[in-house]
């Protein structure tokens, strides 16, 4: 069953989904140009314009390919197909429909055509990974690793975290990425306590801890890992939040496997971390689901009633922060397995002293 089908099977008889999230209409169609995708029984077309038709043949050969037209836009073709077709049915995509384009949609589509939201229905397939989608993830965590390891012999004192920041996402596009999985953070000394740091022209000196958060894109797919190195020797603190995070990491890494909640993963990380006295210095969720986008479901967090599944891909990223001093995250990324888990990033956890 491939994705489109596996979607309808879960819709209603005789309805028709219309994608606008360029993640969804990726994943059930591999068409990456501007437009929507309309699904439903007897109908899989991308719906674009000139400009990108030729991609779009190539792209999804088992797509009609229907470019707008004068007068005919993109949901007035849509409702055209779902006319022929005699569905009157319509699941949208409510999290990314703006009000207005809800209004021009209603005023678009034939008279009888009823409108539901989609609910989420291709995140939640997207949620389980299949063999090609891993392959891609773990080329994607070989190429941070690979930057990683470049970097380490890289950084110096004296360096901006700009610099450090462009030499990764030189490296990573060297090494065969498509993109960054998203903006590198690189944060030294005391901006270290800001999760997402902004690189800047803050110089790095010596005991400082340096935390790049980063990953690549491959054939679509994203990877994301969190490294924290010490210029130097480090302070006898800044050594013990260390070993904190790291066993609040490996102890909830391990903890991974089919059948757990997802919020118990979050409460090892955090129990482990409050009894050091640093609860207060932990204050966002585990991890997160990784694929086409770099966010997505399960959630490692206490508020998620998400089960672990054979083929999740989530990130394990626990951390302290102390403002004026600087902070520590580790994080992995992690495929779920049939009887418990396994690292897609290889490079070591243990405290690097360049
Ligand atoms: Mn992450």
């Amino acid at each position: 069953m491939d994705r489109t089908e596996k979607l309808l099977a879960k819709l209603p008889e005789n309805t028709a989904a219309l994608l606008h999230n360029p993640s969804n209409i990726f994943y059930l169609s591999g068409y990456t140009g501007e437009g929507l995708l309309l699904v439903a029984p007897g109908i899989k077309a991308v719906i674009t314009d000139f400009r990108y038709v030729e991609a779009a043949q190539k792209q999804c050969p088992a797509f009609e390919i229907h470019s707008i037209r004068a007068g005919v836009g993109h949901v007035k073709l849509a409702g055209e197909l779902l006319e022929k077709h005699g569905i009157n049915k319509l699941l949208y995509e409510d999290n990314i429909v703006t009000v207005r384009a809800m209004r021009d949609m209603e005023k678009a589509m034939p008279e009888n055509m009823t409108f539901e939201p989609l609910n989420f229905a291709v995140e939640a397939l997207r949620t389980v990974k299949d063999e090609e989608e891993l392959k891609a993830i773990q080329h994607a965590c070989d190429i941070t690793c690979q930057a990683f390891e470049y970097i380490c012999g890289y950084i110096k004192p004296g360096m901006t975290e700009r610099q450090v920041q462009l030499t990764l996402d030189y490296k990573m596009l060297e090494l065969g990425a498509q993109d960054m999985a998203f903006s590198t953070i690189v944060a030294s000394g005391e901006n270290g306590s800001l999760p997402h740091a902004v690189p800047g022209e803050r110089v790095i000196q010596k005991g400082d801890f340096v935390t790049m958060d980063y990953g690549a894109k491959v054939d679509g797919y994203c990877s994301d890992m969190t490294r924290t190195v010490a210029v130097g020797e480090p302070s006898q603190k800044l050594r013990e939040i260390y070993n904190i995070v790291l066993h609040a990491q490996e102890e909830a890494q391990s903890a991974l496997a089919p059948g757990k909640n997802c919020a118990d993963m979050d409460k090892i990380a955090r129990d482990i971390i409050a009894a050091a006295g640093y609860g207060e210095c932990f204050g966002h969720s585990l991890g997160h689901g990784v694929g086409i986008d770099i966010h997505e479901e399960p959630r490692l967090s206490s508020r998620s009633t998400d089960i672990l599944a054979p083929g999740h891909i989530v990130t394990v990223e626990p951390g302290i922060y102390v403002p004026g001093l600087g902070g520590v995250r580790i994080e992995n990324t992690c495929v779920i397995t049939e009887d418990g888990y396994k690292a897609l990033c290889s490079a070591s956890k243990d405290l690097r002293i360049l």
